[in-house]
């Protein structure tokens, strides 16, 4: 989805005063700095057609299947009914109360046993309206997959619906909200940051998990086992961006966690390498601007062998300007990589813009971006209060960014995949300020997710056996910290 659409759809919600700062009480009683009240959005038909839209446009990206659609009773009736009429889907209406009279049905429509049904809700916090309509549903033999919600708190109902088997695909996420609205100068900075600090401190889920029930398949023990999950889980887990989930699934498929690091200046022989290379890798990164001889046509043809050899393409840009750069700059120019490589990296200094315009380009394309937390290189200047500040980067904008270069774990959460670079057989460094960990060290000591290889194979005698070895090297880490986990 596009996020400038995303933004100016956002300060229309505060046009229509739907979002609101001061003291507000919750349904659960809980007292809240931002209370968001969509029920005006009734009163104003273009932008509850721009609702219905956003959400019909996401039920597609996410190429969810569903048989039919219902609305939790009753902000969100209007948002399903339109999407319904505009695409001629089937909807059922849950009752809030069964009536007395006539069938006591509590859902009303035509469905049978085993159908799937898509919830729709307008707002959530913990999640538990969207549950208790599911649990109704589920009573009428239906199934519940998936939930569109247009507005997420971020204060749990990801993780708890997740618990529940629901995946749960906000259009809105808090963070996004305050960060445009901040950036439009419609609140100032310490209203948006006593607001962010509510929605860390007043996490529904976690705080119920910190009441220290630990009850085998309770919440707490299915968030400690995320700790530890394999990449074939984590390729599965709800909120796993698609691309996220298509490296880890290609990881899985090929026993491979080996990016290669193809820094080589001809384009043939940088065919050549991702074709001969290819069943060994999970990626392929490039620096395109070392190659001397860049065409459109070769880009087509590095597409055409990551497609046949099953790896994505990671070009190793750094992007690190204002956003309005960074968007031509991946847009356009000789390079236009946007147009052939999956996935790019940025360094986080510019500011939450660099990753919003690469985003603007990037995620209608079903790309993603990897923020470099940490490098491998010598004086560094990377310190530890700037890598937390990358992956709080990260979390606010999960539509895009999948993971990190980083040198080791640096969040728990496991949609996000980590990448280190800086791997050889022996630990060391080059001369010009390289530094190099080991496979093992990498993978089993430091639970990162993939190691990236340059001249380790490309200097080898045998790149072919170099890569293979590498391969089996970091393969075998992270299967040996998958057993220990598990003991
Ligand atoms: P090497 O030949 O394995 O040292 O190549 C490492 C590659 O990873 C090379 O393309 C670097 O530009 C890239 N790299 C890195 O080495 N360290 C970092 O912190 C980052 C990228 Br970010």
């Amino acid at each position: 989805m596009d996020n400038l659409c995303i933004d100016s759809f956002i300060l229309k919600l505060h046009d229509v005063n739907a979002v609101k700062f001061g003291e507000y009480k919750l349904k659960s009683g809980m007292m809240t700095p931002i209370y968001i009240d969509l029920r005006v959005l009734v009163s104003h038909p273009r932008l509850m057609n721009q609702v219905a839209k956003l959400m019909y446009q996401r039920a597609q990206d996410e190429r969810l299947e569903f048989d039919t659609v219902c609305g939790v009773p009753y902000t969100a009736l209007p948002m399903a009914t339109i999407i319904c009429s505009t695409h001629e889907l089937p909807m059922l209406i849950r009752r809030k109360e069964a009536k007395d009279y006539g069938t006591k049905r509590l859902v009303e429509g035509s469905f049978k046993a085993g159908d799937t049904c898509l919830i729709i809700e307008d707002t959530v916090t913990s999640g538990s309206s969207i549950l208790e309509t599911a649990e109704v549903l589920y009573k009428e033999g239906l199934k519940v997959t998936d939930a569109i919600v247009l507005m997420d708190r971020e204060q749990g109902a990801v993780d708890m619906l997740a618990s529940k088997g629901i995946r749960l695909h906000p259009i809105i996420s808090m963070f996004k909200l305050l960060n445009v609205l901040q950036a439009s100068q419609r609140i100032d900075t310490e209203t948006a940051q006593n607001v962010r600090k509510f929605i860390l401190d007043n996490n529904t889920f976690r705080s119920e998990e910190q009441n220290g029930i630990d009850v085998p398949g309770s919440k707490k023990q299915h968030v400690e086992q995320n700790l530890h999950l394999s990449y074939e889980a984590r390729a599965k887990l709800p909120n796993v961006q698609r691309l996220g989930s298509k490296l880890l699934t290609i990881m899985v498929d090929k026993k491979s966690n080996l990016c290669l690091s193809a820094d080589v200046s001809s384009s043939e022989e940088l065919l050549h390498l991702a074709d001969t290379l290819g069943p060994k890798i999970c990626l392929l990164k490039t620096h395109v601007d070392i190659l001397k001889d860049f065409t459109v046509a070769f880009s087509q043809k590095l597409q055409a062998v990551a497609e046949k050899q099953n790896f994505l393409i990671f070009e190793d840009r750094k992007f690190a300007d204002i956003g309005n750069t960074v968007k031509h700059q991946y847009e356009g120019g000789v390079y236009q990589i946007s147009s052939w490589s999956h996935i790019v990296n940025a360094h986080a200094v510019p500011g939450p813009g660099v990753v919003s315009g690469l985003a603007s380009v990037g995620r209608p394309l079903g790309r993603g971006c990897l923020l470099i937390a940490q490098m491998s290189s010598q004086g560094s200047l990377v310190n530890e209060e700037y890598t937390k500040a990358v992956v709080k980067m990260a979390e606010e904008n999960s539509d895009f960014v999948i993971g990190f270069i980083c040198g080791s774990k640096i969040t728990k959460r496991p949609e996000f995949i980590h990448m280190t670079p800086g791997v050889q057989m022996k630990a060391g460094g080059d001369a010009l300020g390289q530094q190099y960990n080991t496979p093992e060290e990498v993978i089993y000591n430091k639970a990162s997710d993939v190691i990236i290889v340059g001249r380790g194979i490309l200097e080898a005698p045998d790149r072919l056996e170099a890569a293979e070895a590498y391969r089996k090297l970091g393969w075998e880490a992270y299967t040996r910290r998958m057993d220990q986990s598990s003991q």
